[in-house]
């Protein structure tokens, strides 16, 4: 049963499509990827937003896209502007008519970042009033600059990333706003600070409410630290979406 304490956003996911396997590999080491597992991964996914009280709404298959089901980095919804990314990989870029749609059936106002610009919403994090934007192998600053003006009223920090896909690979936000991550990936000197984490998978956090997080199984003891400081902590294991570079927050747009 859906929490009653929290108010129902709605939440956007893509199923796995049946190329799942050949996605974008650049930071881990390839390994065969277990397609019957990950879409049952990506059902326990979406069952953990739905009984935090999300409303999950599709975004249509794009089953020729193999990277298709990390939805947030096609669609970044701030306010009620939808900004349909530019990946820095041309591989991703069939994504972003379905995204487009999605938006638009929301109600959204819909905007581009334009060539030459690059940007991928795994660079971008929205923390309180404030929106971090990675600088790195996907979204340039050309990207950062489009974003800014799309989003304007919002403060955008650019952050210079090293040795991650994304920004969000590197740190995500406590529901109270506060930073957590890996230093060594992020430029730390323009952060207000970033409280660290020993495990990568511990540096993504989804806030699914008032002090109510999701996260990877594969950072247990990160877990355990936020559950000690008096967080909800909800699990889910997305070993196969790891595989292909994935983390807890790209497989969702949550759109509050
Ligand atoms: C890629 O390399 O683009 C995908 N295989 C993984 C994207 C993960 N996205 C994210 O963390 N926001």
């Amino acid at each position: 049963p859906a929490d009653t304490n929290i108010p129902a956003g709605r939440a956007l996911v893509r199923a796995p499509g049946p190329r799942l396997a050949d996605a974008i590999v650049t930071q881990a080491a390839r390994r065969p990827v277990d397609v019957a597992l990950a879409v049952r991964q990506h059902e326990a996914y979406v069952a953990a937003l739905r009984s935090a009280g999300w409303r999950v709404g599709a975004v249509a298959p794009a089953d020729d896209q193999p990277d298709a089901v990390f939805v947030e980095d096609a669609l970044v919804v701030c306010g009620d502007v939808a900004i349909i990314g530019r990946s820095g990989d041309e591989r991703r870029r069939g994504e972003a008519p379905g995204a487009e749609q999605a938006a638009r059936e929301l109600g959204l106002r819909v905007e581009r970042i334009e060539e030459p610009g690059t940007l991928d919403g795994g660079d971008v994090l929205q923390a309180g009033d404030t929106v971090y934007v990675g600088r790195g192998a996907r979204t340039n600053e050309e990207g950062i600059c489009q974003f800014a003006r799309l989003v304007g009223g919002r403060r955008v920090v650019p952050v210079a990333t090293r040795g991650c896909l994304h920004l969000k690979s590197a740190m995500t936000a406590l529901p109270d706003g506060g930073l957590v991550g890996l230093p060594d990936l992020v430029d730390t000197s323009v952060l207000p600070g970033l409280r660290v984490v020993r495990e990568p998978a511990g540096a993504h956090l989804v806030v699914l409410g008032p002090g109510h997080v999701l996260m990877a199984a594969s950072a247990p003891c990160t877990a355990a630290r936020f559950a000690a400081d008096g967080l909800r902590v909800t699990s889910v294991d997305i070993s196969e979406f790891e595989a292909l570079d994935g983390c807890v927050t790209c497989l969702s747009v949550l759109v509050p």
